[in-house]
């Protein structure tokens, strides 16, 4: 008996052993950081980025739109202070100034989405006003030499849509491929760099999963099968994009190049020595970043948890479906085996650490982490989303400068990084959060549409500047 238990608490050390050097700890040194002695790749995209919905206003034919009216079943609002996103940052009427903005502050390239539900308000029925507004809005980008970065779906619906089962039903592929081809026709003479989806595991986590964004429900069965479908659409998008954009519009060689945005949360076991905590970090990497990345490995999406989900689809040649990747990166969670909770897991920030007011933690070695983790698909990088909801201004100077730096340690280690989009260019409406939590490079004052730079957003300036004189 005596020798049974030593040998399972042997086996156990092993065991522990060997998940700590698989998953060796990153060294992460602070350093001294001097930006005047960076070099970044010719012709490197510094940007900010919004997505149509938190930002233009006006867009009530979205499911949001609908979904902020319901409550939860304790009776909540949905969204926090009863908020609605409504006219937004007014960004549909006040483009102008903001591209302005955005050109005075030193960027070269603007990511943003088109609202599916102004374009095709109704089936089938295309609106060549709102389209006509993509237009201006690309063209002006052009004439103040911005690249855009194009995103077709960045979480909502055409609220039709959504009421036939939105992504859960396979007709949404269909759907989303006769808007992609429309918009590619309309856009695609100004418009070189695309992508397909925003953050498609944060959308099924936050819809389907968790049930606090719209459609609110909480099955992980249906959360695979959007997933699944999602990824279908992009692969067909991604043929129709090419077959579509025939036209160089930044005069490079290449009409159209298309990726997917993907938002890489890193997790860490709490306790380095405990397995349980081993496994449910293994177990969360797998559902929220390997699941997606590695169907465009293995031409299969696999979303499995223990007895509660196994789906598989396979989508043969996925893996030729990426000319770039989008990585949006904020934060880094603590994994925490947790018999008592209903999940059986916690993940929470690391105590230590700097917090945003999202209660994320400031940890800029993540980014690193996340860029090394894309880095074997061989194609250029973005880092399409990372940025800093916070009053504290020290805070926020200190989360640009680490994360730029971060980022440039992964390009001295030749991980091919093409740009940085700062998340995001303007306050927004944060989904469930509302108008509270305010990433902006710019402050809005909601009541007047007033745009003011926020203090601490310099050393942004600062970094492009010292950037593009080297260029
Ligand atoms: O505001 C969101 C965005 O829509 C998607 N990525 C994360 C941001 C901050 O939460």
């Amino acid at each position: 008996m005596i020798n049974f238990l030593i040998l399972l608490l042997l086996l156990y050390l092993l065991l522990v052993v060997w998940m700590n050097l698989r998953h060796p700890a990153v060294r992460w040194k602070e350093h001294k950081i001097n930006i005047a002695e960076y070099t970044f790749p010719k012709s490197f995209f510094w940007g900010a980025a919004t997505s149509a919905y938190q930002v233009e206003g006006g867009s009530y034919n979205a499911d949001w739109a609908e979904w902020e009216k319901t409550y939860d079943v304790s009776g909540n609002p949905r969204i926090k202070n009863g908020d609605r996103c409504g006219k937004a940052a007014d960004h549909w009427n006040r483009y102008r100034e903001d591209l302005r903005l955005l050109k005075d502050f030193g960027c070269n390239s603007y990511r943003f989405s088109v609202e599916w539900s102004k374009l095709v308000p109704q089936p089938g029925k295309w609106n060549p006003a709102a389209a006509d507004h993509y237009v201006e809005m690309c063209r002006f980008m052009r004439d103040l030499e911005i690249e855009p970065n194009l995103t077709l779906h960045h979480f909502t619906l055409p609220r039709w849509l959504a009421e036939k089962g939105g992504f859960e039903h396979p007709d949404s592929i269909n759907y989303f491929m006769d808007f992609t081809h429309k918009t590619a026709e309309t856009l695609g003479p100004y418009v070189d760099y695309w992508a397909t989806f925003n953050e498609p595991v944060a959308l099924a986590l936050m819809g389907w999963i968790r049930g606090v964004w719209s459609p609110g429900k909480q099955d992980i069965c249906l959360a695979a099968r959007v997933l699944g479908n999602i990824l279908e659409a992009h692969q067909q998008a991604y043929r129709i994009l090419h077959a579509t954009i025939r036209q160089d519009s930044d005069g490079d060689g290449v009409p159209c190049r298309v990726g997917i945005v993907k938002n890489i949360t890193i997790f860490d076991p709490a306790r380095k020595w405990y397995l349980p905590d081993w496994l449910c970090t293994t177990q969360i990497n797998k559902l929220y970043n390997d699941a997606v990345l590695d169907a465009f490995h293995n031409d299969r999406f696999r979303f499995n948890l223990l007895n509660r989900v196994r789906y598989r689809k396979e989508l043969p040649g996925l893996s030729d479906t990426l000319d770039w990747i989008g990585v949006n990166y904020y934060t880094r969670f603590l994994t925490k085996f947790d018999p008592n909770s209903a999940q059986r897991v916690q993940a929470f920030p690391a105590k230590k650490l700097p917090k945003t007011d999202m209660d994320w933690a400031v940890c800029p070695a993540g980014l690193y982490r996340a860029l090394q983790r894309v880095n074997g698909f061989g194609v250029p990088i973005f880092i399409t989303e990372n940025g800093i909801a916070t009053d504290d201004d020290q805070l926020r100077k200190d989360f640009i400068l680490k994360h730029v730096d971060a980022l440039h340690e992964a390009i001295l280690d030749k991980i091919d990084v093409r740009g940085y989009y700062y998340w995001s260019l303007m306050d927004n409406f944060e989904w469930a959060e509302g108008f509270a939590k305010r990433f902006g490079l710019y402050y809005v004052d909601y009541q007047t549409q007033e745009r003011t730079l926020k203090n601490g957003t310099d050393i942004y300036r600062e970094i492009i500047a010292q950037s593009r004189s080297k260029e």
